[in-house]
């Protein structure tokens, strides 16, 4: 059967046929039961073949004129739009994220080529003025070259879409590494892609596990095949292909984990504060890499604070993500078992509080909601809030990935910076106050690639420029215009018209 953007939509069992000996189940988290891709894992050969299918495509889509190319964006963005509710389904169906918010991520790929389709028709150069007569100087941005797309699946079509829209807006050819556990998904987002009208070669995807990624990225580097590397994940993983790329004196993309401070002041507006520690720490299941890692609560407000967000989280409803529920399951089960070992954190934590009232773990227990009323069928965890946390703690250094929030009291705005700043992370922050001194300041002392202030630590813009400092990347921005700097190189031109040698430096005009 030829498959179609329908078929691979539709919800029966996506099969992903390759040259791969391997293959990879990826099946429903919310009940660790329904088959949803099959996906036969390629060898690291089939990565470096993409890599040079696509090195051999470049230059062809690169000479197709940037406003041309903007409308196969366009033509993106309208197949997302005529797909979106099947897309959203298939994103809660393989990854476990809420309908609302698989939905949400479906129009963030279309915020993307909304925004990129325009872009065909800018990509300025400058103009500038040169130190001689009679000579003008110029700027053009030209094409990368092949780019390398590695993805996780917490965000299985948007966080791809910033990086491949922009990446062939720029005139690359592009090659996707998928997160096993979203083939389909990535599938259905790569045939719409193709669909929209990409010549052959131009975009390519392949199914692979870590290793044999690893390898096919070397050797497309050793054969000079690969220009650029794109990678959302771990800080872990983002720090070897930083290695491997640096020896190839290239500079990856690299948008990578975070611990993502929220500060409540002691003006904080409570009620507000509540919704958003609830949605930035346990929406997704935690599992954003802007999720809420840290809650900074004023001493002033803390136990208010704290009984308010316990008895918002005992009432939020969390299971079957189909339905109106706070989330769903974690991931797969790689994930789930990462979360657990945290988990020990937690108990430790517990084990050292000793004395009583100090601190508190608030679990919220199991309830109706969880699919099948049975929180055994899929990877669903309780929402764990761990109050009590102090300086120097793992639960406050160390990112979860998960339903944790750990809460440390601070006295004042100078010991917030300093926690908030302690874990080496810098990606979000947010902070709740009415006072814009203590916001400002805030802001301008978190280290960190983007602030909220009185909003969640997540939901980026699609036109705001997205990424992070330190543990959470190499300072490289996504989104927005800013990312056209990792798809493009800057060429000078140098345009003397005065018939003589001019020589810089030496023969400067003067008055
Ligand atoms: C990620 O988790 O990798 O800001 C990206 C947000 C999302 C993107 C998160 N739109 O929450």
């Amino acid at each position: 059967m030829t498959r179609t953007i329908s078929s691979v939509l539709a919800a029966e069992p996506v099969a992903v046929a390759g040259p791969g000996r391997r293959v990879h189940h990826s099946v429903n988290p919310a009940d660790l039961a329904q088959s949803v891709a099959e996906v036969e894992l390629a060898p690291a050969e089939v990565f470096g073949e993409a890599c040079a299918r696509a090195h051999a495509a470049q230059q062809g889509w690169a000479d197709v004129p940037a406003p041309v190319r903007g409308r196969v964006v366009a033509a993106i963005g309208r197949l997302v739009e005529q797909n979106a509710e099947a897309l959203a389904q298939l994103v809660t169906r393989e990854v476990g994220k809420t309908l609302r918010e698989a939905r949400g991520e479906v129009q963030e790929i279309v915020d993307t080529c909304d925004f990129f389709l325009g872009e065909g028709r800018r990509l300025y150069g400058q103009t500038v003025p040169s130190e001689m007569p009679d000579k003008q100087l110029f700027t053009f941005r030209e094409p990368i070259g092949t780019v390398a797309v590695v993805t996780a699946g917490n965000f299985p079509v948007a966080v791809p879409s910033w990086y491949i829209v922009p990446a062939l807006l720029c005139g690359n050819a592009v090659v996707w590494k998928p997160a096993e556990y979203a083939a389909a998904c990535a599938q259905a987002l790569f045939d719409i892609c193709i669909a929209a009208g990409l010549p052959a070669g131009v975009l390519n995807i392949v199914h692979a596990d870590g290793e044999a990624t690893f390898a096919g990225l070397e050797g497309a580097l050793a054969a000079g095949h690969l220009d650029k590397v794109g990678f959302t994940g771990s800080t872990e993983v983002g720090s070897r292909i930083g290695e491997l790329c640096g020896r190839y004196l290239q500079s990856p993309c690299l948008e990578l984990g975070g611990k993502n401070p929220m500060y409540i002041a002691g003006d904080a507006d409570l009620e507000l504060a509540v919704e958003g520690a609830l949605f930035s720490g346990f929406g997704t299941a935690g599992q954003r890499c802007t999720s809420l890692g840290l809650l900074l609560v004023d001493r002033s407000v803390h136990d208010e604070f704290l009984s308010r967000l316990a008895s918002a989280l005992e009432a939020a409803p969390i299971g079957d993500p189909t339905r109106d529920v706070l989330y769903g399951p974690l991931l797969d089960e790689r994930f789930a078992k990462r979360f657990e070992e945290h988990l020990g954190l937690v108990e430790d934590h517990h084990r050292l509080l000793g004395s009583p009232g100090t601190g508190r773990v608030t679990a919220a227990n199991p309830r109706p909601g969880f699919v099948g009323d049975d929180p055994q069928a899929g990877l669903f965890y309780h929402p764990t809030l761990v109050a009590g946390a102090r300086p120097g703690d793992r639960l406050l250094l160390e990112e979860t990935f998960g339903p944790i929030v750990p809460v440390a009291e601070v006295d004042g705005l100078d010991q917030a910076v300093e926690l908030a700043n302690a874990s080496g992370y810098g990606l979000s922050a947010s902070v709740y106050t009415d006072d814009p001194r203590t916001a400002f300041s805030f802001r301008r002392r978190v280290r960190a690639g983007m602030v909220s202030v009185n909003n969640s630590t997540s939901g980026a813009e699609a036109h705001l420029p997205f990424g992070g400092n330190g543990r959470s990347g190499n300072g490289s921005r996504q989104s927005g215009i800013w990312v056209l700097d990792q798809f493009t190189r800057w060429q000078a031109l140098n345009w003397d018209y005065s018939g003589t040698l001019q020589k810089a430096q030496m023969d400067v005009g003067r008055l």
